[in-house]
């Protein structure tokens, strides 16, 4: 029996607008959001298929005209309720998918930028000396001649200038005395002329040579300066605090020693090494066979350093130092060569942070 409470024996057209209304009631179980209108169109629009079957109606015999109207307009009915309902169901699921949000899924990854592992040795030198009343100081990298040799007693065609030769910049004014400093010691003399005793500065940065580039060398790379001016320091403080230093950043285990050396402007003069980490001390490439690294160059300043900067070196004495930023990394992390320091291999770097 049909749903409809119309009597269909015999109805013209019942057979056309059931078929209507099953097609499209089977079309609409899968009919989506975005293409409801156009099924509402096909079937209930003024050009639709029910349309057409009820301008139809005006060629039936009079007497069947309003049973079939009436069919017709049942079919409109139940279709456009069948719209109405599927429209519901799927804005309800439209619904449920905006709070379906799966928070298990892994999120982006976001880049984030970490410290040069050198960045990281110049701060922790920096804070390793600060409770000794170090406190961190700036100087150019672009020096003048008479800043990195001559005020450090090393005049033009002294020996020492093989070991520092370095990039000369161009000067119009200055042929030749313009120069990418070769040490950090011109701050010595750059403190020195600003303030008067006591003096505790780290001057940390840049050095520039024309080096031969190998495993421990590098032709750019970061030196710490440490320079300490007081009436009556002595080798034994500067000695106390190299190894007061070593200890802080290293550990107690570490080996350090200190062996005489020669620079102009200090004297005495002395370099510290430091037991090979690689080799443990046996002797291998990195520490060239020694069992020993080099991790810096020291001594009292020199009283004609003191005298050339207004100091009286009978009132007066003090330490300076200047180690290698890439050497204490290499101590301190276990590098075996010193240009992974500057490949931008961020596999390498990364490890740091
Ligand atoms: C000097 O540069 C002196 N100015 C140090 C100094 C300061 C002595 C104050 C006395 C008083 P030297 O050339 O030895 O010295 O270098 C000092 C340290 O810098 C070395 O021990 C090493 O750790 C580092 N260094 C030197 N050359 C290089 C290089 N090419 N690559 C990486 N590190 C280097």
């Amino acid at each position: 029996m049909r749903a409809s409470s119309i009597s269909t024996e015999d109805l013209p057209l019942q057979d056309e607008i059931d078929a209507v209304v099953t097609t499209a009631l089977d079309q609409l179980k899968d009919v989506q959001l975005d293409a409801l209108d156009d099924w509402r169109r096909s079937y209930l629009g003024r050009g639709g298929r029910l349309n057409a079957l009820l301008r139809s109606i005006g060629s039936l015999p009079a007497a069947e005209r309003p049973r079939a109207g009436q069919a017709a307009n049942a079919a409109r009915k139940k279709l456009g309720t069948a719209l109405k309902q599927r429209e519901a169901a799927l804005s309800a699921e439209g619904e449920g998918d905006v709070e379906q949000i799966d928070v298990t899924i892994p999120g982006y990854r976001t880049n984030v930028g970490g410290l040069h592992p050198i960045t990281r040795t110049l701060r922790d030198i920096a804070r390793a000396f600060a409770p000794l009343g170090f406190r961190v100081v700036d100087t150019p990298e672009v020096e003048w001649d008479e800043y990195n040799f001559e005020k450090l007693n090393i005049p033009p065609d002294h020996p020492a200038r093989d070991m520092w030769d370095t990039f000369f910049v161009k000067n119009e004014a200055r042929p030749g005395a313009m120069l990418l400093r070769t040490h950090t010691s011109p701050a010595q003399i750059r403190v020195m002329e600003q303030i008067r005793p006591p003096v505790r500065v780290l001057a940390m940065g840049r050095c520039y040579r024309y080096e031969d580039v190998d495993a421990t060398h590098e032709s750019i790379f970061y030196q710490i300066e440490g320079l300490a001016i007081d009436s009556g320091i002595t080798m034994s403080d500067l000695r106390g605090v190299l190894e007061y230093f070593a200890r802080t950043m290293f550990g107690r285990d570490r080996k350090i020693r200190i062996r005489g050396s020669f620079f102009p402007f200090t004297e005495p003069s002395c370099e510290a090494e430091m037991s090979c980490h690689v080799c443990g001390g046996e002797g291998c490439r990195v520490c060239s066979g020694t069992g020993w690294i080099e991790i810096l160059g020291a001594g009292m300043v020199h009283p004609d350093v003191l005298r050339g900067v207004g100091y009286d070196p009978d009132r007066y004495s003090g330490f300076a130092f200047g180690m290698g930023a890439e050497r204490i990394a290499m101590l301190r992390y276990g590098i075996d060569d010193i240009r992974n320091f500057y490949r931008n291999d961020l596999r390498f770097l990364r490890q740091f942070n």
